[in-house]
This record gives structure tokens, sequence and C-alpha cells, in this order.
């Protein structure tokens, strides 16, 4: 179903605000945001009139059943795409174009192509739309972490000595692909033993042992929306110093949490999680920001890095993430994916925090 209310949007902030009056839209998760679904190859927005999507013949009775409210252009198999596009952007008489992202060799040809309106690489009016999720984006995000969440119950319970990862990681992915869930979000990582050490430590054919730290980091997707979310379990007792490195990931994660509202920074919210963390001793082991913004994108703006200084605004859904990776050790990891309020943040992804599974 496409958002024409985005589109509106985008034409109020790159028009009458940034001086365009015409958005050439490439990059392919950008369509998808402007039209809820997949496969077409370029959304022309003019100053008057419908928006034209541009889709090759593979694509086309899709996009023209789905895609209610635009222009829909066949695009020939022998057809030049970028004249196509110029000779529209002419005939709406657009003198300044911003163009989202484009391969060096397609712009100078598009450029040939266009002839008379100025051309602007422009990212920034998208960037800010996509920043902000509206109520629709919200509720497919809170599906998404609901359905994370189904995944994480699962870990807790095949979690176990003899376990391979990639059998724990099987019985994840199934039960949120089983309940509705799109693709996962990225490449599901349960890292086990000196493994969780490794921020990215992946998922092996290990067979889990008694004693081992085991980071589980998943997330589903509903309807392209991203969701993600990470435990960490000591399968068997935890030695104290497993157990306080937990402890101390637990209580920072909980801080920036507690502490995370629109208005804040995301440097701020870094920090609170870093001073925890650091006082405890284990400042060198946090070698992460504390998380990064989730949408269509799995990784998307806001970076949740202690240089980004930027606040925080409400509807923007962000990463809670701190975690102490020992080399040769193992390492702990605590995620939620957070969705931004006024006067605090709301855990999209929810689930028990017991390092010990069921
Ligand atoms: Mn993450």
């Amino acid at each position: 179903m496409p958002h024409l209310k985005r589109v509106n949007a985008l034409k109020e902030a790159a028009f009458e605000e940034g001086g365009f009056d015409g958005y050439l839209i490439f990059n392919g998760i950008n369509q998808l945001y402007f039209l809820g679904f997949p496969g077409t190859s370029a959304l022309l927005v003019p100053p008057d009139g419908e928006a034209t999507l541009y889709v090759y013949s593979v694509n086309y009775e899709q996009a023209k059943a789905m895609g209610k409210g635009f222009n829909v252009e066949l695009v020939k198999a022998n057809e030049n795409f970028l004249a196509k596009i110029a000779k529209k952007a002419v005939d709406c008489k657009i003198k300044k174009l911003a163009v989202d992202a484009l391969g060096v060799q397609t712009w100078v040809n598009l450029i040939d192509e266009l002839g008379g309106p100025k051309v602007e690489v422009n990212n920034s009016h998208i960037e800010s739309l996509r920043l902000v999720k509206d109520e629709v984006e919200i509720g497919l995000m809170r599906r998404a972490g609901e359905l994370t969440g189904e995944g994480m119950k699962a870990a807790f319970e095949v979690v176990k000595p003899g376990a391979k990862e990639f059998e724990v990681a099987a019985q994840i992915e199934y039960a949120m692909r089983s309940r509705g869930a799109g693709p996962t979000a990225f490449e599901s990582i349960v890292a086990s033993g000196q493994c969780s050490a490794f921020p990215h430590g992946g998922c092996s054919g290990r067979e889990i042992r008694e004693g081992d730290l085991v980071v589980v980091d998943i997330g589903a997707t509903y309807q392209y929306y991203c969701s993600d979310m990470t435990r960490t379990f000591v399968v068997g007792k935890p030695s104290s110093k497993q157990q306080k490195i937990y402890d101390t990931v637990k209580v920072a994660q909980q801080k920036a949490f507690e502490a995370a509202k629109a208005g804040v920074s995301a440097a701020d919210l870094d920090a609170v999680a870093r001073k925890f963390i650091t006082a405890a001793g284990f400042g060198q082991y946090f070698v992460h920001r504390l998380g990064h913004g989730v949408g269509l994108e799995v990784h998307e703006p806001p970076s949740m890095s202690s240089t980004n200084k930027n606040k925080l605004v409400a509807g923007c859904v962000v990463t809670d993430e701190p975690g102490i990776y020992v080399p040769g050790f193992g390492g702990v990891r605590i995620e939620d994916t957070l969705l931004m309020g006024l006067h605090g943040a709301e855990r999209l992804t929810t689930g028990p925090y017991n390092l010990k599974p069921a």
C-alpha cells in the first residue's frame, strides 16, 4: 500500500523548504518507504501531480496492482531508462532536481540526458522523514519486536549443553517465521564460549558446553520493518566473573533505557552506559557504540555513538545494546529496540533477562 502522505511530506520538506522542485529516488529502500512494496527501479516526484514509478516488465503487473496513486511507467528492456526519466523531468519543467543516490557513471549519463535542470545529490530530506516513524511504521515495528521476542523464547528453550549453535539459530528462526515474520533482519548470531567475546561472533557448528557464555543476537522483520534483540545466557552455573560482567551490562543497559527520551542526545545515552561499565572496571571491553537506529534497515540513522551530539526526537527507534567482551574469556551483550517518546522510551522487544536458560 503506497504512502502518499509520506510523498507529500517529502514535497513539503524538499520543495517548500529545500528549494527543489523534483526528487528522483533510486535507492531501493527509499522507494520501499514511499511505495510499501518492492521491485520498482526509480521514483520521480514532480512539482505537481502524481509521482511516476519506473518498473521493468518482470514487476510491472505487481506495480500496477499495488501502486495506487502513482503513475506506473513500464521500462522496456531495449529502452534507455535514464533518457525516459530525463524526458519526464524536462516535461514536468523541473528546474532543480534532487537525486538520492547514484553510481558515478549513471550520474554522468543522467546529467547528459537531462540537459537543462540543475541536479544535486540529496538524501537528507528522505533521511529526516525515515528517522521519525509514523503510526503505520510503529505498528509494524511493534509486531517485528513481538516476533523477535518469540524467537528469543525459543532460544531460552534450546540453548543447552550439546546443542550446536546453528541448531539454536534454526529453532529461533523457525519460531519467528512460523508466526508470520519475514526473513531475518540480519544473520542470526549464536556465539558461544570464546566466540561470545567477538561482538559479531557469527554462528557455527560448535557445540555449546556447560559453563559457556552464549550471546544470542536476533531480529525478525515484519512487512520489511526490522527489529534487533540480544540476550546472553550461561549454560550451567555462572562463575562469579561471568555473573559480575552480566550484572554490569544489565545495569548499564537499564540505566541507558531510563535516561532515554526525546531531547537527550545519542552521545549522552552512550555516556550513561559507558560511564557505568568503566566504573566497574570493564571500560576497555565495551568496544562498540551503544546502538543504532532501526527501521526498514537494521542499521540506519541515528547512530547511538559518542560522536553523535544530535538530540533524539520522539518517534525514532534505536537500540540500547551495551556489551563487555573479554578476549579469551567470553562476552555479554544485552539489547532491546526502543521507541523514543517525549517523556521516556518504550521497549519494542521484551522478554526475560535471565542469565540461565529455562
Ligand atoms: Mn543491534
